[in-house]
């Protein structure tokens, strides 16, 4: 593969955009390289600007459930612009794409739309603290809810893990009201529910992790979550914004069967576009202004383009379980093609699957929090990485990232992708 073009563009990007890149983790550096700029995409294919072409397993990160220039929906943007392209007023689109949420998703009453998962989880947070009238919030390390400040955190050296900032910029204020707990550890998150009482008001998690690569929760780990908020008068904030609309229509809450007080999307429900949400039930979303005291706002939140994008994405996926299935079916192909021929090779390796999210790990561990996630051999991933780049397979370009399957994907696209897995098996 020749990345001349992209070489070029990535050395003139550098000039005008910090690190060349509009979102970090677009910069290869975790896998080192220079990034590959997209030139195209259509259905489960990426085209560089040198000609090369991807079979991708990004999928935007996330977005892109149902191939890249998905018709219905380029249809509708398109349709949709030569009505005018932002209003900053009401419409019916957004009231249509709002009913279909709540008919689609569990537990919900009433869905608010902003233009980014940060957006909905920092809107989200700030509303559950109004609503208990309390300050501090428990995350889980390994998980990302955006970057808003409260989010930007890493177990502090307090006993129990109070946090501290983890990028400049976050103060020590904001640090101490976001408390970090082990994911899949009950027994953590009792403790620090114990050494804070009556001060929490919000537990936030990825219900299945994508942000240390994929990890599902253990077996009864939100169940017992569930039962700790109800018993401590702390909201469940489910951050959907990588499972919603993806795991099924109606998410990890319908999939797991797990009731979550407030639920925050992004990615699929824009279908491409730049739209989030959140949403809960009406006693909770009704604080929002206007109706209620908690200011939030956006000049673009329910632009038309967005709505019309994400509606049509769930249009298109509503009722099909097949559609699930199918994604199912074909990361278990890629599970087990992989795993197979990682195992011939002799190499320690983890692979964690959800849906169609899944992640290899190159470590003997199971891989089941931060801790054991960070424990995989980077150097093995980066081979791995670079070696399928190189044979036109397009994988997230760090270890702490989960693959994104989408529906236009085709079994010969995922058997030509474990031809290319080991022949660079070979050489890892
Ligand atoms: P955005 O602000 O990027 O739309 O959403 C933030 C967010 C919130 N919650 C979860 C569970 C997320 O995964 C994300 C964003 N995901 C990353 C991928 N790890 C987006 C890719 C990027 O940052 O460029």
């Amino acid at each position: 593969m020749l990345y001349q073009r992209s070489s070029e563009l990535f050395k003139m990007a550098s000039n005008v955009i910090p690190g060349g890149v509009n979102s970090p983790v677009r910069a290869f550096k975790s896998v080192g390289g220079t990034p590959i700029f997209a030139k195209s995409a259509q259905g489960a294919y990426i085209y560089d600007e040198d000609g090369n072409r991807f079979i991708d397993f990004i999928s935007s990160w996330g977005p892109m459930l149902l191939g890249h220039a998905y018709p219905p929906v380029v249809e509708a943007v398109i349709n949709k612009a030569k009505m005018g392209t932002s209003f900053g007023m009401p419409t019916a689109l957004e009231t249509a794409i709002a009913e279909m949420a709540v008919d689609m998703v569990p537990n919900i009453d009433k869905i608010r739309f902003v233009n980014s998962g940060t957006e909905a989880c920092m809107s989200a947070i700030r509303l559950a603290r109004a609503y208990t009238g309390k300050d501090k919030i428990i995350k889980f390390a390994g998980c990302y809810h955006g970057h808003s400040d409260a989010f930007l955190i890493e177990a502090g050296s307090g006993a129990v893990t109070f946090g501290s900032p983890n990028s400049p910029g976050v103060t020590q204020g904001t640090a101490q009201d976001t408390l970090l707990a082990r994911y899949n550890d009950i027994q953590n998150v009792e403790e620090i529910i114990s050494a804070n009482p009556n001060s929490i008001a919000a537990i936030i998690i990825e219900p299945v992790a994508g942000n240390m690569g994929c990890i599902p929760p253990a077996f009864g780990f939100l169940q017992k979550l569930r039962q700790l908020c109800d018993s401590h008068g702390i909201l469940l904030v489910f951050d959907e914004v990588m499972t919603g609309f993806r795991l099924a229509e109606g998410g990890a809450q319908e999939v797991l069967a797990i009731r979550a007080d407030l639920v925050c999307f992004g990615k699929v429900i824009g279908g491409g576009l730049p739209v989030g949400a959140f949403a809960g039930r009406t006693e909770i979303m009704d604080l929002l202004a206007p109706m209620g005291p908690v200011y939030q706002a956006g000049t673009l939140s329910g632009n038309p383009l967005a709505m019309a994008a994400g509606l049509t994405m769930l249009q298109s996926i509503r009722g099909d379980k097949e559609l699930f299935n199918r994604l199912q079916h074909k990361a278990a192909l890629l599970d087990k093609g992989i795993g197979g021929i990682l195992n011939d090779q002799g190499f320690a390796h983890q692979i964690n699957r959800f849906g169609s999210m899944l992640s290899v790990h190159f470590t003997e561990d199971a891989v089941t929090d931060f801790e054991s996630a960070a424990k995989g051999n980077n150097d093995r991933f980066k081979l791995f990485f670079h070696g399928l780049l190189n044979r036109g397979i397009y994988l997230p370009p760090s270890a702490f990232e989960s693959w994104f399957l989408n529906d236009a994907l085709s079994i010969a696209d995922i058997n030509f992708t474990l031809e290319q897995v080991a022949a660079v098996a070979k050489t890892l």
